[in-house]
């Protein structure tokens, strides 16, 4: 049995929710790439442009039509059933996880659902989208809020806790993530480098795909769940479901 076990989430594990992955929108949104309006160069640059961006994800998100799937019920099972320790660790800014039940949840890259005063770094839920007067009450003036969103040259959120966690952990988990954007797509590194089982779930082999022991190849939605069972059942990951 594992007695701890950290996960990574992408894109990919919101995919069956019908949230586009970054492999779609990266190209040609309103002619630029995510790097583009996912930087603090390409905020100070076209503020406006930038909310829009967020301002339309946000909008999907609350849109009612957006639910949590199969993949994120199971990793919420995990950590209510699981007896050792489990942190996951997602990429993704929507609030999914949350809200099929995971608590033990850190968003390295941020959240959808929150706005960051530019001056005091306070986080506020959102309740309009960004624009002129969507400002914090914080300061005096008050300062337009940006979004919760950790940017490309940014330093990611909660590194401390995750490097621990990896240090530490005796499974290493990646969903539905390509594996391109650093420090993230390092994880399995520091996994492997303490001798430690890694297993990616995806679609197909994603960039950092040899760095994995095992390969569940197919959709989150289908896999997770079972993959949890093996889990919890006490069984070690790689003998039963790469075989079923
Ligand atoms: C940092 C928030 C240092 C925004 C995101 C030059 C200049 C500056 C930095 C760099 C540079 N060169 C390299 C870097 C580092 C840079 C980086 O890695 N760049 C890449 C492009 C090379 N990283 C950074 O800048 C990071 N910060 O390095 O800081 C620092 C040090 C000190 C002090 C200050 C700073 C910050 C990176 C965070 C960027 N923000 N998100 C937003 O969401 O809008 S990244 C964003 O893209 C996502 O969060 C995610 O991380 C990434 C996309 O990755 P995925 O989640 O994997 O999604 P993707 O679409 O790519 O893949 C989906 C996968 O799912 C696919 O494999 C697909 O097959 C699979 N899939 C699809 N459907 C399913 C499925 N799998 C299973 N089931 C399905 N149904």
């Amino acid at each position: 049995m594992y007695q701890h076990i950290v996960v990574l989430t992408g894109a990919g594990i919101s995919a069956e929710s019908g949230l586009r992955t970054f492999r779609d929108q990266d190209g040609l949104w309103e002619e630029h790439h995510i790097e583009d309006v996912a930087t603090p160069e390409g905020y100070a640059k076209d503020a406006e442009l930038v909310e829009r961006f967020y301002n339309s994800r946000w909008q999907q998100l609350n849109s009612g039509s957006v639910e949590p799937n199969a993949a994120h019920v199971a990793l919420a099972k995990l950590e209510a059933e699981f007896p050792g320790q489990l942190l996951v660790v997602t990429q993704n800014i929507d609030n999914l996880h949350e809200r099929a039940g995971s608590k033990r949840l850190l968003h390295m890259h941020g959240e959808l659902t929150k706005g960051r005063c530019p001056r005091s770094q306070q986080t506020f839920t959102l309740r309009e989208p960004y624009g002129p007067n969507n400002c914090c009450t914080c300061c005096i003036p008050a300062q337009r809020l940006r979004p919760h969103v950790v940017w490309f040259g940014e330093m990611p959120l909660g590194m401390d806790k995750i490097h621990q966690a990896l240090d530490n952990c005796d499974l290493f988990i990646a969903i539905g993530t390509s594996g391109t954007v650093y420090p993230a797509a390092g994880f399995v590194d520091i996994v492997n480098h303490h001798g430690k089982q890694t297993v990616e779930v995806n679609l197909m082999p994603a960039d950092r795909h040899s760095q994995f022991q095992y390969h569940l190849t197919g959709k989150a939605g289908d896999i997770v769940p079972k993959l949890v069972e093996v889990i919890l059942s006490g069984n070690v990951v790689g003998t039963d479901l790469a075989a079923s």
